[in-house]
């Protein structure tokens, strides 16, 4: 494999000058992503930002550091090093060398996959744009950023695949993915969550902790499939995606430190007046980034999952890591599910539970999050916690999607649940509260008052350091 080749138009590790027609459609492809990119990007005036850059897909020195104009980001394609060997870890194909092209009859199904995954990317860049204008400091901006550029070489990525592997549908699709909005009402973005607005910071690292995790999950499935071109790409893309979510657990780390600090100092629950964001508040948001999330998994049972595994096309988490059988044909599997009306549990065939099964390892893993924000309240000293809502609360895909139920899993009459879903999720009152708080902080080593500081800079650089210049 070759390191990116950065004298090129397109920076690259699969060989772009070597195909001259791809080379050629996908550089009439980048202006349109430009122009998107200067409309539908982020707003707030930057000369150059502190960035890290992919030079290579391998080991600790695979991306470098520096301050970029961000327009003149070098947004590439990068695919993990092949393995030669590899071989289809799972279903009907198990054991056959992957594909290096599409077979014909799983062309629609991996063309729809890759639709999905590219459009979510573009998408999180349009539902953050705004939010350079009320940064809480320089770090935190930068981090912004560079979210944002990777999620614009997230869509390169798909968009490479879409161009290189299906034809003009391909090339239709990639162009289509510019032109879906989030929140648009002609024209939104695919999943629900990613239509939802990203309007302040708090709800800025719970997306980047619980909707990037989301992200996790799915590239973690899509690195097993069969079609080799997409697996090396979602390793890659997951390598990324580690530093998205580091934004996202310290980000919330540091909303919930700075409460404690401001509850046992005024020694009072309500802390709106002393400039911080209360607990209930936190909790609000919480429930609401985690239940929209574990909509992104699908329903609990879905045919097009179990014909997905099947055919190779997406595997489970860790499915070469897994042992026993990896064609689940005779398997079952308990899922949740509305029994008379209650929230409960029902056997099915595990192929048609591949869903739950995904969104659990996804529910387990932010149990993890939920312990780290605790043990802060804990060592300063409050007995308050965090929790996740139950798997039912506030659905709108799957099982769940019909009824209303409270997050400790209770369900609700309509009427009950409107009385009350002001006391879990967030009112306009909470948002507008929030909203008022991100008064941007522009100055270097300074920070807003409602979140604390980061304990390690980036790249080894100071809290202090220029991580941007604003123009
Ligand atoms: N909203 O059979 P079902 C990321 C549709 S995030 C709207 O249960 P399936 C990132 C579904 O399409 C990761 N519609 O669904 C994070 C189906 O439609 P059809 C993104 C929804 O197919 C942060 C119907 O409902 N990647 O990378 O088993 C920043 C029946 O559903 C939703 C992927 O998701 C929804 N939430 O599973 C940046 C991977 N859910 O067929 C980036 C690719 C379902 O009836 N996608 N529907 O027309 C997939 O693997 C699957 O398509 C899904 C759905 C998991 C999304």
């Amino acid at each position: 494999m070759t390191r990116p080749d950065y004298a090129e138009k397109i920076p690259n590790n699969v060989g772009l000058a070597q195909d001259r027609r791809l080379q050629r459609a996908l550089e009439s492809w980048q202006p349109d992503f430009l122009s998107w990119w200067e409309t539908m990007g982020p707003t707030l005036p930057t000369r150059d930002v502190y960035l890290r850059t992919a030079i290579d897909v391998r080991g600790d020195g695979w991306a470098q550091f520096g301050h970029v104009p961000m327009i003149d980001y070098r947004w590439g394609i990068f695919l993990a090093d092949r393995d030669p060997g590899r071989r289809i870890a799972f279903g009907a194909h198990q054991g056959e060398p992957a594909w290096q092209k599409v077979p014909g009859e799983y062309r629609a199904e991996l063309q729809r996959l890759i639709v999905i995954q590219g459009d979510t990317e573009p998408a999180s860049v349009e539902q953050q744009r705004n939010l350079g204008a009320t940064a809480p400091s320089l770090y935190d901006l930068r981090n912004l950023f560079q979210v944002n550029v990777e999620e614009g070489r997230h869509l390169w990525a798909m968009v490479y695949l879409l161009h290189a592997y299906f034809g003009r549908d391909g090339r239709e699709e990639a162009a289509a993915l510019l032109h879906r909005n989030s929140g648009s009402a002609d024209s939104p973005r695919i999943l629900g969550a990613f239509n939802e607005e990203t309007p302040d910071w708090l709800s800025f690292y719970m997306f980047t902790y619980f909707t990037d995790r989301d992200g996790k999950y799915q590239l973690g499935t899509l690195k097993e499939s069969a079609f080799d071109p997409l697996s090396r790409t979602a390793e890659f893309m997951l390598k990324e995606e580690a530093h998205h979510m580091m934004v996202g657990t310290t980000g919330v780390d540091r909303v919930v430190e700075r409460t404690a600090q401001v509850m046992v100092a005024s020694d009072t629950d309500d802390i709106a007046a002393h400039g911080a964001i209360p607990l209930d508040i936190i909790q609000k948001y919480l429930n609401f980034h985690y239940s929209v999330s574990l909509d992104l998994f699908g329903g609990e049972t879905s045919t097009n999952v179990a014909n997905y595994y099947t055919a190779g096309l997406k595997g489970r988490w860790l499915e070469e890591r897994r042992s026993g059988d990896h064609r689940l044909a005779d398997d079952s599997i308990m899922v949740d599910a509305l029994l008379d009306g209650q929230p409960g549990q029902v056997e099915v065939p595990a192929l048609t539970g591949l869903n739950t099964d995904l969104r659990r390892e996804y529910m387990a893993d932010c149990a993890g999050g939920v312990k780290r924000w605790n043990r802060i309240l804990e060592q300063a000293g409050l007995p308050q916690r965090l929790s996740l809502p139950h798997v039912a609360f506030n659905r709108q895909v799957g099982a769940f999607a019909p009824v209303e139920v409270s997050p400790a899993g209770e369900r609700l009459p309509a009427a009950g649940w409107a009385a009350r879903k002001g006391q879990w999720l967030p009112t306009d009152t909470d948002r507008a509260f929030v909203r008022s708080l991100m008064q941007p902080v522009y100055q270097r080593g300074k920070i807003a008052a409602w979140v604390a500081p980061p304990r390690n800079g980036i790249n080894g650089q100071p809290f202090d350091y220029d991580y941007v210049h604003l123009a």
